[in-house]
């Protein structure tokens, strides 16, 4: 039976999250920024598919992001390749981000300055689903090659996300990936979910998640009226 007084720490934890998360969110909204963050086991793809996502809208938006990884800065480093600003969270034993790291990382941004930011948390996909970072809409990215029953297995940062991107499609056709699969595996467990099929690699697909988030951020300043 789990002790009692650790359940009682962990609620705390949460309710501290979700505190800094809302006010996180207020401070997103008053800007005007739209903020994604992304979600996936690692070496799915997070940090190839935001390098080329920051890189493909930067001509239009003012992007930025933050990555969190246990340690090195070595995503950093690679996104920091598409001129955007971006800043590396190391989190040291932790498998997820919290909305007080993604507070503090921003500290000396002028928000306002931003159309669109995105998060990338640490490659997990168990411990990033109960923690709020108080963004507007969370990607679950999945590849090919890891098959396609992920979403059953992690129904619940399937559930907690608010669109499925799957990747590596460049090279479904060698490990045998079956879409109608993989779409019953998501749809199963979050039924209407939006999905977006697509290589990181190639940019074949990348159109249009690209023409979604582009609407996404207008709907958003519609009715924040910014
Ligand atoms: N073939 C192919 N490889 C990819 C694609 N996206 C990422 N990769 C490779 O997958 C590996 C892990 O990618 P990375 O972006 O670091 O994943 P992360 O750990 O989720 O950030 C790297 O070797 C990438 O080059 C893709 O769309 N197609
Ligand atoms: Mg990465």
């Amino acid at each position: 039976m789990s002790d009692p007084r650790l359940i009682e720490v962990r609620r705390n934890v949460l309710k501290q999250n979700d505190v800094i998360a809302r006010a996180l969110r207020e401070r997103f909204r008053d800007a005007g920024v739209f903020v994604i963050s992304l979600v996936s086991s690692p070496g799915s793809g997070k940090t190839t598919f935001l390098e080329r996502t920051l890189t493909a809208l930067q001509p239009r938006y003012r992007v930025a992001a933050l990555v969190g990884d246990l340690a090195t800065e070595n995503d950093a480093v690679r996104l920091a390749r598409s001129k955007a600003p971006v800043k590396q969270i190391t989190t040291g034993t932790l498998c997820h981000l919290e909305a007080a790291m993604v507070q503090n990382a921003l500290e000396g941004w002028d928000l306002r300055n931003i159309d669109f930011l995105f998060i990338e948390n640490v490659g997990n996909l168990v411990c990033p689903s109960s923690y709020d970072l108080g963004e507007n809409m969370r990607l679950v990215l999945m590849s090919v090659t890891e098959g396609e029953d992920k979403p059953l297995k992690y129904p619940t940062i399937f559930n907690s996300a608010d669109i499925a991107v799957v990747t590596k499609n460049d090279l479904a056709a060698a490990v045998e990936f079956d879409w109608n699969a993989a779409q019953v595996s998501i749809q199963s467990v979050r039924p209407g979910m939006k999905v977006f099929r697509l290589s990181a690699k190639s940019g074949e697909g990348m159109n249009d998640y690209l023409e979604f988030l582009d609407k996404q951020l207008t709907e958003h300043r519609a009715v924040a009226q910014i």
